[in-house]
């Protein structure tokens, strides 16, 4: 049997735009996320956010099912164009929808933890050049100073930004995420601005405001291998690993671009003059914590095919229902490794969790067996980690509810509440009910 200690956080994430729905409610004005679901083609179902987990209007009844699993923290998103609907114009009819959250959540002594980016910028500001416009940063930083004077009072972990690779790269390089594009300069830039943002908020946010909370920045991280020992199969996982991983990790920790990444970049980004004096001492301000969202290892081959020379490999690995490798072995991998390479800061996993073909029973039971035993050997991972002095600081299970599952629509369930989207009605999976037993005993 394995121990959590009782300072371990357990937790359960969500996002703003995958659950709230009410999208023109509370002076909410559209995000990318809007547009791009209304864009035919680019959301497998065809559907939209515009009601999603209709959280917006079910806060108590979510608030409840948080409590019911015992948890010690609930992480949430900040939906940008409820706080700021047009450039420059506050809206504390947004902001008192995530003040009257997060005071609910301390009064049944569960800790805030927000995210204040989670990929839904205003459409205004895409309207202005999005994330490749530098100006990005300074409407970045008039939101995040307004979510800290609101909030900060209740909220004990901040994280700048959830994913950045997810926001830049499908965002703007391969178009799969709003809004859309397909253009690798702007994703290499939209990733520098990003990253500036976030150092600029943590300096803001330890400096000038004193902040009495933790704050941070989450990377979806994945460790890389190589199909063979070939030298182009290594030179390909090395060129993944440099797009995915060390693209953000070197900035954030090293305060430098891996010099192989910008040789590959260089055939398609013409300057790298957006890279100005001083960004990267910015991007590599002293953090609390460092948040890693983990779904599994990816498994590379060469290929002359693609741009950045490499492919996905044929992997006989069991997989979720979203295709991807169940790996909680080489989850520890990659622990080690950022231990080894970059950082000693107490991590959360601020995500992790899978999507399987849920059945709801008659009886309103969901046996999702699948997801108990991902969570269970990922947990355990967590567990021997910490044996080790790892110091993984706690765990957030995504997601707390079926919810909007961005280019998949609602046709990937990652909950561990099950959402029936006809009529809204919550039903508790056997996953939640095994996580509450984990967290309730604090071993497993
Ligand atoms: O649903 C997403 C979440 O928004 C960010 N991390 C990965 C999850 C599963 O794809």
């Amino acid at each position: 049997m394995k121990q959590f200690s009782k300072e371990f956080i357990f937790g359960t994430a969500t996002s703003s735009y995958q659950i709230e729905g009410a999208a023109a409610e509370g002076g909410r004005t559209p995000s990318i996320w809007d547009t791009f679901s209304k864009t035919p083609g680019k959301i497998s179902d065809g559907s939209t956010g515009d009601i999603a987990c209709d959280h917006y209007h079910r806060t108590e009844e979510d608030i409840e099912l948080i409590k019911s699993l015992g948890v010690d923290s609930y992480r949430f998103s900040i939906a940008w164009s409820r706080i700021f609907p047009t450039e420059g114009t506050y809206n504390p009819e947004g902001m008192a929808f995530y003040k009257k959250l997060a005071i609910q959540l301390r009064e049944e002594g569960i800790e805030p933890c927000v995210t204040i980016y989670h990929w839904d910028m205003p459409q205004w500001a895409d309207e202005k050049g999005g994330w490749v416009n530098r100006e990005s940063v300074n409407w970045f930083m008039e939101f995040a100073k307004k979510c800290f004077e609101e909030l900060d009072e209740y909220v004990s972990k901040w994280i700048t930004h959830n994913e950045p690779w997810c926001a830049a790269l499908l965002g703007y390089h391969t178009g799969e995420h709003a809004p859309g594009h397909t253009n690798l300069e702007e994703a290499v830039k939209t990733s520098h601005h990003l990253l500036l943002s976030h150092g600029l908020a943590v300096q803001y946010y330890k400096g000038e405001f004193g902040g009495t909370g933790e704050i941070g920045i989450t990377l979806n991280l994945s460790p890389v291998y190589a199909a063979s020992d070939s030298v182009n199969d290594r030179l390909a996982a090395n060129n993944h690993d440099g797009y995915l991983n060390r693209w953000f990790l070197d900035p954030i920790f090293k305060a430098q671009y891996p010099t192989d990444m910008l040789n590959l970049y260089s055939k398609y980004v013409h300057s790298f003059d957006f890279i100005q004096e001083g960004d990267l001492e910015i991007i590599s301000q002293p953090m609390d914590f460092f948040g890693i969202n983990f779904y599994s290892r990816a498994l590379i081959e060469f290929s002359a095919a693609s741009d950045l020379l490499y492919k996905q490999a044929y992997s006989d690995y069991a997989k979720t229902g979203m295709g991807w490798d169940i790996s909680p072995r080489e989850f520890k991998d990659l622990i080690y490794r950022l231990r080894e390479e970059y950082t000693s800061l107490p991590i959360y996993i601020t995500e992790n969790g899978a999507a399987f073909d849920d059945v709801l029973e008659d009886d309103g039971q969901v046996h999702d067996k699948a997801r108990v035993d991902y969570l269970e050997k990922h947990l355990l991972s967590v567990a021997e980690l910490n044996e080790e002095n790892m110091n993984i600081a706690g765990y957030y299970v995504w997601s707390l509810l079926d919810n909007f599952e961005w280019a998949f629509g609602y046709d990937k369930r990652f909950g561990i509440v099950y959402v029936d989207f006809d009529n809204q009605k919550r039903y508790v999976k056997d996953s939640a009910k095994r996580f509450k037993e984990i967290v309730q005993e604090r071993s497993l």
